[in-house]
């Protein structure tokens, strides 16, 4: 048996999009005393922690995750008093809140990224990624930025380059500089001096820069994806021991890495007993549409066998070091419903059979703004009409590449982020009640039905489903086996059902979820003399599952 486990291996936490979550003020965006205000909502999901995405000064150019200034709040948003009130209140009904830590990249508005650029040999010279351009006058190498175009951009004051790896206006911070490394711990200790209850490290595989050389292009533009050159460098490792030992040690919280590129194998040096993080969030099971580079207009469908297997995977790795954070969605990604099930899905039924993972699953459910109202994508028709700095560089390759508007567009419709990001939809009347202003980014057209108010009196709504599996992993006959019970896969050669039993001591839970929209037969033996637990139908057969069916039994052998 395992140690005594800690708080937030026995939370849910919850991820709020501030900008598109609740708007006190009319400008038409969310902001912190929005959250402060709906802390009572989260409590009735569960949820022990709140992730932030990043509230700092911003000119918002990838919508906060450009950062000019890591210990202040942007004006949008509020002001430190608000952020103050809201750990507070917080921490009076117990939700930790979690800041965003951007720390491979700041804006290109940070005071110190305007000293850096302003000659070579100012204080701060050094404090980003700055190389002479190649003989000809070209970028130093030829990688490609995350977002698109070179992750290179010139500067005339300096008559060099510099390295982004995301936009042009995110400069990546050099790392190998000792003072910059210290002013990030001071950053991040700023905010723990507040008392947040943890962080979310964003980008972090990107910290460590290989040497500058040319890749083989991957693409009719003779660049190479910045990620497959710069991810998870050797030498990362050290870096983020000393992160460790300098902000995280010592206190109560908890941290999770973005670590895009880290293998499953590769987890117990990320996290657990000899590693840096609580938990990482990898992307195995968020990538099977790309498995080699990113472009939105050539996804590649995948077969049930590679999530299923994806999830094993970092079931098992995480087994006995570590913890794994569970999640299906972010403000990157498509929305699940969409992303993990056929297009003729029933939405109802395929958000509760994703939730019946996330809560069933070992580690701890990390919940995104809106999918326990089981949203569903947008389909805007003009790529104007998307706000996200992604889409737009998606947009651009897949034309220059060769494909219509229409094919291009198909891609946006599938992966664009402003999929999650469009307004937080608390009732039915006007914006869904999220601002009384013009919203910055349109309200889903379902909101009249998918909405707070209605889903939280309607006990078959994706929401209850959520309360109540909330309920069933925290406060139940069963939350021993959910929160501490080892993972075992069943039916791992089933091609429509993802199907794992979690064990503790005698007792079993079994959980079986049908992810097409097809019967799907098993054989019943497996569940015999078990009882029904919950479900997204009313009741079930044991040897057959319904479309997008999900089951959850029990048994004492
Ligand atoms: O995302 C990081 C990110 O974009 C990568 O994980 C990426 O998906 C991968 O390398 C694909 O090749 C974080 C934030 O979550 C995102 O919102 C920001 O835009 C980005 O960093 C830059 O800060």
């Amino acid at each position: 048996m395992q140690a005594k486990q800690k708080w937030w291996q026995k939370t849910v936490v919850y991820q709020v999009y501030p900008k598109s979550f609740k708007d006190t003020t009319g400008s038409g965006q969310g902001d912190i005393p929005g959250i402060t205000r709906r802390l009572d909502y989260l409590k009735t999901l569960g949820v022990g922690a709140v992730w932030l995405t990043p509230v700092y000064p911003s000119p918002m150019v990838d919508n906060g995750y450009d950062i000019a200034d890591y210990t202040a709040i942007d004006p949008s948003y509020g002001t430190m008093a608000d952020m103050e009130e809201l750990i507070a209140e917080g921490k009076r009904c117990g939700i930790r809140i979690v800041m965003d830590l951007v720390f491979n990249h700041s804006s290109d508005q940070h005071p110190w990224f305007l000293e850096s650029k302003s000659s070579r040999d100012n204080a701060k010279a050094d404090w980003y990624i700055w190389r002479d351009a190649k003989p000809d006058g070209s970028a130093p190498t030829n990688w490609r930025g995350i977002f698109g175009g070179s992750a290179w951009t010139w500067c005339e004051e300096r008559q060099q380059y510099y390295l982004h790896t995301f936009a042009k206006e995110q400069p990546d911070l050099n790392w190998e500089n000792p003072a910059v490394r210290q002013a990030l711990y001071d950053a991040a200790n700023f905010w723990l001096d507040k008392g947040v209850g943890g962080f979310r490290i964003d980008a972090i595989v990107y910290i460590k820069k290989p040497a500058f050389v040319d890749g083989e292009p991957d693409g009719e533009d003779g660049m190479v994806g910045i990620h497959e050159m710069t991810h998870d460098t050797p030498g990362i490792l050290d870096f983020l021991h000393e992160f460790k030992a300098n902000v995280f040690d010592g206190h109560d919280i908890f941290t999770v890495g973005e670590a895009n590129g880290v293998a499953a194998s590769e987890l117990k040096d990320w996290v657990g007993e000899n590693g840096v993080f609580s938990m990482l969030f990898e992307f195995s099971h968020m990538n099977l549409n790309f498995p080699t580079s990113e472009r939105w207009y050539e996804a590649e469908d995948w077969p049930l066998s590679k999530l299923k297997g994806a999830l094993t995977a970092s079931q098992r790795a995480t087994a006995t070091n570590g913890w794994y954070p569970i999640f299906f969605e972010n403000h990157d990604q498509p929305r699940c419903v969409n992303k993990f099930f056929p297009a003729d899905a029933d939405p109802l039924l395929a958000a509760k059979a994703m939730a019946t993972v996330l809560f069933t699953l070992r580690g701890t459910p990390f919940i995104y703004e809106g999918q326990e109202l089981g949203y569903t994508n947008v389909a805007w028709e003009s790529i104007d009409d998307y706000d996200d700095i992604s889409s737009h560089g998606q947009y651009a390759l897949a034309l220059e590449e060769g494909c219509t508007h229409e094919q291009a567009m198909a891609g946006i419709h599938r992966f664009s982020r402003d999929n999650a990001r469009t307004p937080m939809q608390w009732s039915d009347s006007r914006n869904a009640g999220f601002t009384t202003g013009t919203p910055w980014l349109p309200v889903h057209d379902d909101y009249r039905s998918c909405c707070v108010e209605h889903e939280a009196c309607d006990e078959n709504s994706v929401l209850s489903y959520y309360r109540r599996l909330s309920r069933l992993r925290r406060e139940s006959a069963v939350s021993d086996i959910l929160l501490a019970g080892d993972y075992g896969e069943i039916l791992p050669q089933h091609e429509a059902i993802y199907g794992f039993v979690r064990n503790l001591g005698n007792r079993k839970l079994y959980v079986l979820v049908n992810f097409t929209t097809h019967n799907a037969p098993y054989d019943a033996a497996i569940v015999a003399g078990a009882s029904r637990l919950e479900g997204n139908y009313s009741d079930s057969t044991p040897g057959t599952l319904r479309p997008l069916e999900a089951v959850i039994y029990t048994r004492e052998d």
